[in-house]
């Protein structure tokens, strides 16, 4: 019985041995005499994956027997990371496996550090679709993600001698996945191009055109403390007919794997853009391939039950991750409308009724749009129905406020111009019957911006799920010394299933023997990250400065521009003083990560003068025990594992209103750091939950921002003479040729200061002197760490998730029985 195997396997190291050998010897191949640790890795990851792959066959048979209604979360990004140390959490088998692996001579870290992170994502997005799919499982929630296996994720960023960011492919799968099974038998078709026909009664046909094949792989997620183990299905492109036989006879190679190349470029790689809209072909291609081959897996589940079409969303809930997968709505229509013969209104109900959308940006440089023609081009029929949805929608709106004219162009699907283009925004608000932001206060700025469709749909329409996430990656997995020592003040780890009992750490905030047990912790995580910031970078680290750290994708709005002019700031201070005053001072570390994209030239700007002040300052011998600056490169999942357990502040400072909500804010905060941080997104959520007394915050907020700009535009704003000492320096050519950077100080003359650095710096700064101040005091710094970690229970995604599950989904849980 495989319950009895799963208590052996949790108890019994010498089972997991034979497993771990079987799989080393046998589908591995390896002699014994022959193992190293990255064979020892795949040997321990595939006997990891077995005991996963029969708790999803367990749960996929109970929920095909039961039929409950079950979530698809269609998510073009999975920011997954690695899954053995997660799996083995989940799993409970820990333990055993460290014991077994000691016993064949590793060492479990070495084990896990073998493992490649999957970078299916560029950041919050995918990372929180990952989050999502924990919190599925474990809250028992049937439920499938839906996405593409791109042979290469997001890139490798390294860092020249220049200081600036080079990007590498990052082919993840050069070493065989062990956590994904390849489902050769499940692959579906997917047409693109060709010609479409529109009858009289509304239906269509879509002819010739390329087609070319789905192929699913599943990634077993599984739940903590459950059997239950739902799954991501992930497509790869293949072609349909690999090779044209008749036009290599004919001597043209080329032409002869024309067309295969064509079809597995779809899911060659991943866009590397965060919060931008570039355009692209292959791009439309990616999303549409994507849509249709999940939809025709969901529609083909759905026809099995032989229920009529009407209940398809008593059985099925779509959600939409950002507009990405919009091309669902107009998929769903096409199939049931031509292929399923359904009317149209009742078609139009039933995809209503199933898709949801999430929105996670108010950008307008993120606002996808696709122009008329290019859509045209590649899903000709697509484009009809769009139109069709349109002219339909209009005349309702015409209905409602008649000869409204500029409101009908407001609210159009097609935005006129010199280029019609399509909004896919306005297509995910009214083919859902729920759309959310993602915090407070970005869910207002969302009903705000499409506030047209609130009249029309009415406020209910427009919801707000504040964002989450999983306890079990970011904070027992990745910080497991804090995570026993919580545990073992509780008395049981019921936190990692329920984040508010955390709230009982409240009560031992100021005891003195904890408070030094807790500190052990955070030092222990500094060491941890300093030692990797040595051997990595060469750089010394003073392992009793204050971490502050500020990891994320690199972008105007986030603001990593303030933070380094702030760090010169401090610099040009500390220079000011004596050497006695110096060790007055708090050391200070500043820590900086993450990726800009490719093509984002002001982003690698900034990261390029982040490096260059990090040069001078490090070689400032008389300011390095006061002050270190660091870029970490190649911002993964695995690198913020090891950044976030050693913060004493992170920062999230984006300009007011810009910031939908972030995640690491809250991943920060969880492992006893302070928020740094302005009154934007989530930020404003944490500082209510763990109190004023307990955050640092600063600057001005979204109501004020359209005046601050408007003054900019005017040129009737003042710099701070603090900002023009910390430019001259810049132009003094402290940090090397000042010329490089001209282009990045121009975006605040020339351009207006459109982020409002100059608006803000000054506050900033003085934010910046009460963190100063404030871990001066020890006692009363760690209180504030430790009431922050306990007052962190609403920032769970099994909370963000159980909401979306009742407030739009309607799904219920649905735990599988023992297995026996
Ligand atoms: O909701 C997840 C994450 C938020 O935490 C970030 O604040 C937000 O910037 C990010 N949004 C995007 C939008 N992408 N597109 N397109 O990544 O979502």
């Amino acid at each position: 019985a495989l319950a009895a195997v799963q208590e052996t396997f949790k108890n019994d190291s010498k089972a997991v041995s034979a497993s771990i050998v079987h799989s080393l010897t046998t589908t591995l191949g390896r002699a014994p005499y022959n193992v190293d640790e990255l064979a020892a890795y795949q040997a321990v990851a595939l006997s990891v994956r077995d005991q996963l792959i029969q708790r999803w066959n367990a749960t996929q048979t109970e929920h095909t027997q039961r039929k409950p209604k079950r979530i698809y979360y269609f998510s073009l990004e999975f920011l997954m990371g690695k899954s053995l140390d997660n799996a083995l959490l989940n799993l409970g088998t820990k333990d055993t496996y460290d014991e077994s692996i000691s016993k064949l001579g590793f060492k479990m870290e070495d084990i896990l550090e073998e493992e490649r992170d999957a970078g299916l994502g560029n950041g919050g997005l995918g990372r929180l679709a990952a989050c999502y799919m924990d919190s599925l499982s474990t809250l028992n929630i049937p439920a499938w993600g839906y996405g593409l296996r791109y042979q290469y994720g997001i890139f490798r960023q390294t860092i020249n001698t220049a200081g600036a960011q080079l990007e590498v492919p990052d082919p993840w799968l050069d070493h065989a996945n062990a956590w994904e099974v390849p489902r050769l038998d499940a692959a579906v078709e997917v047409k693109l191009y060709g010609d479409a026909v529109r009858y009289e009664s509304g239906k269509g046909r879509w002819t010739g055109g390329l087609d070319v094949l789905a192929v699913p792989y599943d990634l077993p997620i599984p739940g903590f403390k459950t059997d239950n183990t739902n799954n991501i299905r992930l497509w790869s492109s293949r072609p349909k007919k690999s090779f044209d036989l008749q036009a290599f006879n004919a001597g043209d190679y080329d032409a002869a794997v024309k067309e295969a190349s064509q079809a597995e470029n779809i899911t060659r790689v991943l866009y590397p853009n965060d919060n931008f809209d570039a355009g692209k072909l292959l791009r439309l291609t990616q999303q549409y391939f994507w849509c249709s081959a999940s939809l025709n897996d969901i529609v083909r589940r759905f026809k099995k039950l032989g229920k009529p079409w009407t209940e398809f969303p008593e059985y099925n809930a779509i959600q939409l991750n950002d507009t990405h997968p919009t091309m669902a709505i107009v998929e769903l229509m096409r199939v049931l409308v031509d292929e399923e013969n359904q009317p149209w209104d009742l078609s139009w109900d039933v995809v209503r009724r199933t898709f949801g959308y999430t929105n996670h940006t108010v950008l307008p440089e993120a606002l996808e749009t696709w122009p008329v023609p290019l859509v045209g081009h590649l899903l000709p029929r697509h484009l009809q129905i769009i139109f069709d949805i349109n002219l339909f929608f209009l005349q309702a709106v015409e209905k409602k406020w008649p000869g409204d004219r500029a409101r009908l162009a407001r609210m159009s699907l097609i935005q006129e111009g010199a280029q019609q283009q399509v909004r896919m925004a306005h297509i995910a608000i009214i083919g859902s019957h729920k759309v959310n932001g993602v915090a407070e206060l970005h869910s207002g700025l969302v009903a705000e911006m499409f506030k047209d469709f609130v009249e029309y749909f009415g406020r209910d329409h427009f919801t707000n799920v504040t964002n989450g996430i999983t306890a079990r990656r970011w904070l027992l997995q990745c910080n497991p010394g804090l995570a026993s020592l919580i545990t073992n003040k509780l008395g049981n780890d019921d936190w990692v299933l329920d984040l508010y009992k955390l709230k009982a750490l409240e009560k031992f905030a100021k005891d003195t023997k904890f408070q030094k047990e807790w500190n052990a912790v955070k030092q222990a995580n500094k060491d941890r990250l300093a030692a990797y910031i040595e051997l990595n970078l060469g750089i010394p680290i003073n392992r009793n400065a204050l971490f502050d750290v500020m990891s994320k994708r690199i972008h105007e709005y986030k603001r990593q521009f303030m933070n380094i002019l702030g760090v010169i700031y401090r610099y040009l201070q500390l220079k000011k003083l004596t050497p006695a005053q110096r060790k007055q001072v708090v050391p200070r570390l500043s820590i900086f990560a993450g990726k800009a994209a490719p093509g984002y030239y002001i982003a690698k700007l900034v990261i390029r003068l982040i490096n260059a002040v990090s040069k001078t300052v490090t070689a400032d011998k008389e300011i390095s025990e006061s002050l270190g600056v660091v870029f970490l490169p190649d911002y993964s999942v695995g690198v913020a594992e090891l950044m976030i357990p050693a913060n004493d502040i992170s920062e999230h400072i984006s300009t007011a209103g810009t910031e939908a909500s972030g995640t690491s804010n809250m991943k920060f905060t969880l492992n006893g750091g302070l928020l740094l941080g302005t009154a934007d997104g989530a930020n404003i959520e944490i500082a209510e939950e763990v109190g004023d007394e307990n955050v640092f915050f600063f600057g001005f907020t979204t109501p004020e921002v359209p005046n601050l700009r408007r003054a900019h535009h005017f040129g009737d704003s003042q710099f701070p003479p603090e900002l023009i000492e910390t430019i001259d320096a810049i132009r003094s050519g402290m940090f090397g040729e000042h010329s490089v950077f001209e282009p990045l100080i121009a975006t605040l003359f020339e351009g207006k200061d459109f982020y409002l650095v100059s608006d803000d710096f000054t506050s900033y700064l003085t934010a910046q002197k009460m963190v100063d101040e404030a871990y001066v005091d020890r006692p009363a710094w760690i209180e504030k760490t430790i009431n922050t970690t306990a007052r962190m229970g609403k920032f769970s995604s099994d909370r963000a998730v159980s909401q979306y599950a009742e407030e739009i989904w309607s799904v219920e849980a649905h735990k599988i029985p023992p297995v026996a």
